[in-house]
């Protein structure tokens, strides 16, 4: 994100991101359902389907949600291809590919997340427990980089209110910070020194307390590929992606405005609130406009850099329902 590397200008990751195995999609259970039924024909017709037209792996455990038709932007839903092999988790390389090459060692069993700091009932959860604390739903929220590219993804989870709510906030606690796993035998990018490690994130209590705030376990039906921050993650769909932290292991409850983890790399280009923001342009490119990954013909990669420019939404088009929190404020000076 600091620059983008040479490699992704020149769009090499598009090999990666489309000569993949469908195979390699096909899980067993799945490949038995079809030889039992079907068969052949099925079976021939799965395999001749792209892999982004299918709409998901079918090789991850499925997570039931019902839709939260409140939370559903009508677009098109950026396919899954592109949503697991265009990402960026700097813990497992800075390339857009490097993800979900590398992210296969991440053990997500067992995991535990300490909700920790200024509550009332300071916790250690389970992964497992985690899941189970509310219900969960689909919803599908664009989803927009600092990079100047955007998705519309199938998110799964429950508000991040559920979660505060069981904790109870003490009145001093004003900010919430996520810290996310920094381990260097799990993950090959930690010894890079490229961000400072645990990557940390934040907001403050009443944006964390916002209904779109979504605690998020899994996307298109199933649990969250490594690659995308499984077993947990935030999604704040108006605000630039990397307020999006990934792989979260700690919530902590604080007073003041905690450190981020991009904000520390380059405080003149990340600041704390990184609201998506057409009218406050990155020092060193426009916000203006960002292209929508998978509109064109081409993967990852090279969507990044032939699909059409559309104009970019203040809130990234969550104004309806966020504005009011930064009532007041100077958006230009609170980047
Ligand atoms: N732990 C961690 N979380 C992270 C990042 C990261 O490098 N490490 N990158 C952020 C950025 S810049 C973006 S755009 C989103 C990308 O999420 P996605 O790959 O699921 O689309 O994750 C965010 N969360
Ligand atoms: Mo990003």
């Amino acid at each position: 994100m600091l620059i983008p590397s040479p490699k992704w200008l020149r769009g090499d990751d598009i090999a990666a991101s489309d000569i993949t195995p469908h195979a390699v999609y096909l899980s067993r259970r799945r490949w038995m359902a079809l030889a039992g039924t079907a068969a052949a024909g099925a079976a021939a017709q799965w395999f001749a389907t792209p892999a982004h037209a299918q709409g998901a792996s079918g090789k991850l455990p499925k997570l039931a949600a019902a839709a939260n038709n409140a939370y559903v932007v009508t677009e098109k839903r950026t396919p899954y291809q592109d949503v697991t092999t265009y990402n960026n988790f700097y813990e497992f390389g800075t390339d857009k590919s490097d993800p979900a090459q590398n992210a296969g060692t991440l053990q997500t069993r067992p995991w535990q997340v300490a909700v920790e700091g200024l509550v009332k009932h300071p916790k250690v959860y389970d992964i497992d427990e985690l899941t189970k604390l509310a219900s969960m739903e689909e919803r599908v929220y664009r989803m927009r980089c600092v990079e100047g590219w955007s998705m519309v993804i199938p998110w799964i989870g429950f508000p991040l209110a559920e979660l505060i709510k069981r904790v109870e906030p003490q009145p001093g606690a004003k900010f919430v910070q996520f810290i996310t796993l920094a381990d260097k035998k799990q993950m090959p990018g930690i010894s890079s020194g490229v961000l400072q490690w645990p990557y940390s994130e934040g907001l403050r209590l009443d944006e964390a307390m916002h209904p779109l705030a979504l605690l998020t376990f899994g996307l298109y039906g199933e649990v969250l590929p490594n690659q995308n921050g499984a077993p947990v993650r935030i999604v704040v769909p108006w605000k630039y992606g990397f307020k999006s932290a990934k792989s979260i292991v700690k919530i902590r409850f604080v007073d003041k405005q905690p450190p981020t983890s991009w904000n520390i790399a380059a405080p003149n280009e990340y600041g704390f609130y990184s609201n998506v923001n057409p009218d406050v342009d990155h020092p060193r490119w426009s916000q203006a406009t960002e292209r929508r990954i998978g509109e064109d013909k081409g993967g990852g990669g090279f969507s990044a850099l032939f699909a059409p420019k559309r104009k970019t939404l203040p809130f990234n088009g969550y104004g309806a329902q966020v504005a009011s929190l930064y009532q007041g404020m100077d958006l230009k000076k609170n980047f």
